[in-house]
């Protein structure tokens, strides 16, 4: 096992130091229900730049027949990691139809009804996103889990309102810029981290992973437009995309942080 030192810089003079541990098996440990906590309490220790500012370019949303995934610009980035991790793109997991399990991260044994990862390179270190999926740290990405609530979320719509115009694999859209940030939980100062994978093949040991405690609602409406995305081509018989998450993978020693008590 590769042990890595992790030094986290925080505000002013303070700095959160752990060590946490790459696993070279391809997994991902995705149940927080026995995490290792540290406390750091009201202290933000991890920044999203430019996450409020609606860009000024439109953005790509895409079916790619595994996911619905909107491009973003690099500037939109991370600061609180020791390296500056800009943004490439965001995309989501859901469940099957009806169903209202389709996160990859559970709290407690509990899942979600989605998961939008919002995916981030080394910048410093890497030229592209391709470049920086290889390495260890390579990637950072946020986890934002989501749960069926009463009401529409309106931040949401800029993307599912628009699925209907990419319901087959290769499909795109354009969505005007809007403020990322919205799409995140209200309270950014808590969550886990930990060293983990790609949760798709190759499903590389790359990512920073940053999940949030506080989840985030849509509306079942929302969630079935979600859940309506297909994966076959235009004039191919119609079939679903569902379930297009990874189930939770053995720990492995890995350490999970958390940010909070
Ligand atoms: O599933 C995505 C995959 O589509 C790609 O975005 C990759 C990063 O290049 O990340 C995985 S995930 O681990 O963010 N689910
Ligand atoms: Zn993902």
């Amino acid at each position: 096992l590769l042990q890595v030192i992790w030094i986290l810089a925080a505000f002013g003079d303070e700095h959160w130091t752990y060590e946490g541990e790459l696993n070279p098996r391809p997994a991902t440990y995705t149940d927080f229900s026995s995490h290792t906590g540290t406390s750091s309490p009201g202290r933000k220790i991890y920044v999203p730049h430019g996450y409020d500012q609606p860009g000024t370019e439109p953005l790509e949303l895409h079916n790619n027949g595994h996911t619905v995934q909107l491009s973003l610009p690099p500037t939109l980035y991370l600061e609180g990691l020791p390296r500056k991790y800009v943004a490439v793109q965001l995309h989501l997991h859901w469940g099957e139809r009806g169903s209202k399990m389709g996160s990859e991260h559970q709290i407690n044994s509990k899942a979600s009804a989605a998961e939008l990862h919002i995916v981030h390179y080394d910048s410093d270190s890497y030229n592209s996103v391709g470049e920086a999926m290889k390495s260890p740290q390579g990637l950072a990405v946020l986890g934002i889990l989501i749960e069926v609530g009463e009401n529409e979320n309106p931040a949401y719509e800029h993307i599912l309102s628009r699925l209907h115009e990419i319901r087959y694999k290769g499909q795109k859209t354009s969505v005007p810029p809007f403020s990322v940030k919205e799409l995140l939980p209200p309270e950014l100062s808590q969550f886990f981290r930990y060293n983990g994978s790609l949760t798709t093949p190759p499903c590389y040991q790359s990512v920073v992973w940053t999940v949030f405690s506080q989840k985030v609602q849509i509306s079942a409406g929302q969630l079935e437009k979600l859940q309506e995305t297909l994966l076959s081509r235009e004039r191919e018989p119609a079939q679903v995309l569902e379930q297009n998450y990874r189930v939770p993978q053995p720990l492995n020693q890995r350490k999970v942080l958390a940010s909070f008590n």
